[in-house]
């Protein structure tokens, strides 16, 4: 299959995507969502794959979701758009999910890396959830599964202000499994993926399961609280003002509407 904005390729029993929008520091769009969804349960059905791995690129590893794809949009149209149901099937993904993280890790970004299963970050990676910024909100799992990874104090400075942390601190606060320089990155989460692979299909995968199990209990009504708030905030000026003024490279003016 040929994708447009991401690249897949296999080294031994592991799959790798990369995504590819390198001038938009791979924001997120709906079609960067659909062929990585796609790729990853293509993988997922191959029994020659044992574990996946997901990066960006050095300078990106995705900066959010892509804000010019949303910035016009109401309530009513980002509900029927319904992205999240590509986010849900990444969650159904059986095998485990590397993350190679290196540079900007924002927004759906981070969301997405938080959703994999494990995460090899470069010196260089920046981790956050700037959504703040543009009169909007973590939308697809950020003030869940983050506050569950870091902790509350963290994940209100991170979520309420914006705040980015870099690669030690995301260690120290266990959002990463380990640091490397950035000129192994991937290679070291291509490894780490391949001794996995190695191992016993099966256990991996309830292992996986069971691990995921232990957080997901109330984790299910708390994302669907968070995404009806969300959607809310397309109903106000502020998002509208937020994301036009980044796309006009001018700092927004807040009216609390
Ligand atoms: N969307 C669209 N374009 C983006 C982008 C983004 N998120 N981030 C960067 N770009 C584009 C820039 O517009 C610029 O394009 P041109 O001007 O060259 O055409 C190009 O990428 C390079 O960016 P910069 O020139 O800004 O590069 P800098 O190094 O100066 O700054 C930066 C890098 C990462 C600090 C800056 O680009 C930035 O602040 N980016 C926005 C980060 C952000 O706010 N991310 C959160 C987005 S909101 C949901 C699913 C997901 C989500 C929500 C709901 N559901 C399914 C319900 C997620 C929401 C988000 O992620």
């Amino acid at each position: 299959m040929t994708y447009q904005f991401i690249l897949t390729e296999t080294r031994e029993r592991v799959g790798l995507v990369r995504l590819n929008r390198p001038k938009e520091l791979n924001a997120l769009n709906s079609m960067v969502m659909e062929e990585l969804a796609v790729a990853l349960e293509e993988f997922d059905r191959d029994p020659g794959i044992g574990c996946m791995v997901v990066t960006g690129d050095e300078r990106a590893f995705a900066a959010g979701a892509d804000i010019k794809e949303m910035a016009g949009a109401t309530t009513v149209e980002m509900v029927q758009r319904d992205a999240i149901a590509r986010w849900d099937r990444l969650k159904r993904i059986k095998k485990p999910i590397v993350a190679a993280v290196s540079g900007f890790c924002l927004g759906g970004g981070n969301e997405l890396a938080t959703a994999c299963d494990l995460i090899v970050a470069s010196e260089t990676a920046r981790f956050g959830q700037p959504e703040i910024n543009l009169g909007v909100m973590p939308g697809a799992g950020g003030t869940q599964r983050l506050t569950r990874a870091v902790g509350k104090a963290l994940a209100m400075e991170m979520v309420l202000n914006g705040r980015f942390i870099t690669a030690d601190e995301a260690l120290r606060a266990g959002l990463v499994n380990r640091v490397v320089p950035v000129e192994v990155y991937l290679d070291e989460a291509v490894k780490l993926a391949g001794e996995i692979a190695a191992r016993a299909p099966l256990a991996v995968r309830f292992a996986k399961e069971a691990v995921n199990n232990a957080f997901e209990s109330f984790l299910a009504d708390g994302v669907a609280d968070e995404r009806r708030a969300f959607y809310m905030l397309f109903s106000t000026e502020d998002q509208k003002e937020g994301m036009q003024a980044f796309i006009e490279k001018r700092k927004p003016e807040w009216k609390g509407k």
